[in-house]
């Protein structure tokens, strides 16, 4: 597989795992898991063909570790991202004291009057990984980046979950926690 193949196949893969499983016709169960043999049944007869090898190959490479397998290789999944209503069955944990999110200046005036809200996905993504979320804010616009007071949010109740790639996800948080970053 090219560098080509394998960015649009991680593509495809985040649309029906994350967003429209009815783009291959495929059916996630509860905890948002596909059938790898459905999966790839369905992709052969889309005219997508990819190899048992080729999606573990794309699974195993994919700089944001997006997708993974269960424990015995039967079934995949998204580890985070989802707009379509899905359980990750993800226990919550104690957060870093501080977490960071990537925006967009043009978002700025509406987070600082309504907090972080998850917009069309299930959770509002929060990093320690300061650089990957200046890259995902400059999809948006003109980056800005957010501190986030996790601790104080974590100590009033706020639930917080980790994903299997370890992005940090709450339901929202109040612009109380949020601090601007003008470094
Ligand atoms: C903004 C990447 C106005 C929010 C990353 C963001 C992430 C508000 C946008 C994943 C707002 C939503 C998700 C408010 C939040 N008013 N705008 N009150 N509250 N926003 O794409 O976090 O590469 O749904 O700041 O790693 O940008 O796709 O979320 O700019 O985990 O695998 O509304 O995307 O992963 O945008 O990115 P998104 P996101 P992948």
């Amino acid at each position: 597989m090219n560098e080509a193949q394998i960015v649009s196949t991680s593509k495809f893969l985040s649309l029906v795992l994350r967003h429209d499983p009815t783009a291959l016709g495929i059916t996630l169960d509860s905890n948002g898991w596909a059938d790898v043999d459905e999966l790839l049944a369905l992709l052969n007869a889309k005219g997508k063909p990819l190899t048992r090898e080729q999606l573990a190959y794309v699974v195993s490479t994919n700089p944001k570790k997006r997708f993974a397998f269960n424990d015995d290789g039967t079934r995949i999944r998204a580890s985070q991202g989802h707009s379509i209503e899905i359980d990750l069955a993800l226990t919550p944990i104690t957060p870093p004291d501080i977490l960071y999110h990537g925006t967009a200046t043009r978002f700025l005036e509406s987070i600082f009057e309504k907090g972080l809200i998850p917009g069309s996905r299930q959770h509002v993504h929060l990093t320690l990984d300061v650089e990957m979320t200046l890259e995902v804010a400059k999809r948006h616009g003109k980056p800005a980046l957010l501190i986030i007071d996790a601790k104080a949010m974590s100590q009033a109740g706020h639930l917080f979950y980790c994903s299997e790639n370890h992005v940090w996800l709450t339901e929202n948080v109040p612009a109380e926690y949020l601090t601007l970053d003008d470094r």
